[in-house]
């Protein structure tokens, strides 16, 4: 019987991450512009999942499928483009993480409580909103606007000094986990939780800005990624035939702007499927409800993603600035400079500028894009720090949560005084 037990907990072990078996993963290091369009080119022929996006001179990490292998390889070489293979066996590289993970912390925190040495599934995240709504209701709101796809809760906290009632007051909207492999940005979101309610060493944050944090755009993925299948980035949804069903849309590519365009996958089972329709996902219909709701008085809009180490701003479909292109550069140095100054020295540096020169291909239907199309003057996607040259493993190793979340707080208090500063009451000359 003891035999039996212990090969079935073996099996178990080594069955997982095993759709990953035979696929590798690359760094490319595009040198020229010409290059890292070609590399943007290359995507959908050689259906390439960036893990981490690349920029002129800052490698990418991209997980390629056995089928296209060899022929990826080829096209870098012809295009004269530096690759070096990241993970021979990437199921292989993700049972190291999962040593890793364990070696750092195995420990869930106590109910309603948060910690940053590891990832945390669903259900620590949403105890965790709910014991700070409960504990500080006279300044923390829940609001469960819509289930997702699945049937979970959306959870979102308004905070306010002013019981959100003193409209001239700006307001500031965060958000993370649209992609549900994205782990590093939930943390991100409840450690500015944290810092609004449990933690306030900034007190000007509440004094001048209402807060709207919702840390868990897809539950429904990110549920996913833990029980299953580790690098899961759309919705659950099932509404999509194709001869075969393929559940999931690429939330970033479902709002209502330039919708279904450039920088898309036709398939529906492609990772970048921008749905049947603008606004497919009720998880996306969610965050746009609340841009609409709150745009008289929302000046900053953050919407969190991972890797890259990249301040973004639009437009992300054809390149071209906005009027508020300054104010978003100028915003995004400063932010960025104040998260420098708290930086490891081996992490990436911060790139910063428009999402499609930076990172060379367009994306429609983005909520960075929609969310200034419809008068948001700074709407930003930050591209949180992961893996970078030296660090190895599929997503930032949980020893450095906390560094990543202290760090971007420090970038988030400089956005939000200088979005008061060119947005704010006195100064609304949008
Ligand atoms: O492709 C995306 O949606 C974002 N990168 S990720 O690796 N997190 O998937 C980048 C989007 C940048 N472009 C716009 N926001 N328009
Ligand atoms: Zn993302």
């Amino acid at each position: 019987m003891k035999t039996l037990i212990i090969f079935c907990l073996v099996a178990a072990v080594s069955a997982k991450h095993e759709a990953y078996l035979g696929w590798k993963s690359y760094y490319v290091a595009p040198s020229t512009q010409d290059q890292l369009q070609s590399l943007g080119g290359m995507i959908s022929g050689f259906d390439l999942d960036f893990l981490s996006r690349a920029a002129l001179n800052r490698e990418g990490l991209v997980l390629v499928k056995p089928e296209y292998q060899s022929g990826f390889v080829a096209a870098l070489k012809n295009e004269g483009i530096q690759y070096w293979v990241h993970a021979e066996d990437v199921k292989a590289q993700l049972d190291l993480d999962d040593q890793d993970a364990e070696a750092v912390s195995r420990s869930t925190p106590p109910k309603g409580e948060m910690a940053y040495d590891r990832y945390q599934p669903l259900q620590v995240i949403y105890d965790y909103i709910d014991s700070v709504a409960k504990n500080y209701p006279n300044l923390v709101t829940l609001v469960t606007p819509a289930n997702s796809y699945e049937g979970r809760p959306i959870k979102y906290l308004k905070i306010s000094s002013t019981n959100f009632e003193d409209k001239s007051k700006s307001l500031i909207f965060i958000e993370s986990t649209t992609h549900a492999r994205e782990w590093i940005t939930p943390p991100v979101a409840t450690f500015t939780i944290h810092k609004l309610v449990e933690n306030l060493t900034n007190p000007d944050m509440l004094e001048r800005f209402d807060w709207i944090v919702l840390p868990v755009v897809n539950p429904d993925g990110y549920e996913f990624t833990h029980n299953s299948t580790r690098f899961w980035r759309k919705t659950r949804s099932m509404d999509h035939f194709d001869g075969q069903r393929c559940p999931g849309v690429d939330g970033n590519r479902n709002f209502d702007f330039k919708w279904n365009t450039v920088g898309v996958s036709s398939n529906p089972c492609g990772e970048t499927f921008p749905g049947g329709a603008p606004f497919s996902e009720v998880e996306i219909r969610v965050v746009r409800d609340i841009l609409h709701e709150n745009l008289d008085r929302m000046v900053m809009y953050l919407s969190m993603h991972s890797y890259g180490s990249m301040v973004l701003y639009p437009w992300g479909h054809d390149g071209t600035l906005s009027n508020y292109a300054f104010a978003q550069q100028t915003t995004a140095v400063n932010m960025v400079k104040a998260i420098t100054v708290r930086a490891l020295p081996d992490f990436p540096k911060y790139t910063i500028g428009n999402s499609k020169l930076v990172i060379g291909y367009p994306t429609s239907g983005s909520s960075q894009d929609y969310a200034h199309y419809i008068g948001v003057p700074l709407s930003f996607t930050y591209e949180l720090p992961g893996l970078g040259r030296g660090l190895l493993g599929f997503h930032l190793s949980a020893r450095y949560i906390r560094q990543v979340v202290e760090e971007t707080w420090e970038g988030i208090v400089v956005g939000a005084r200088r979005a008061g500063q060119l947005y704010g009451p006195s100064n609304r000359y949008y």
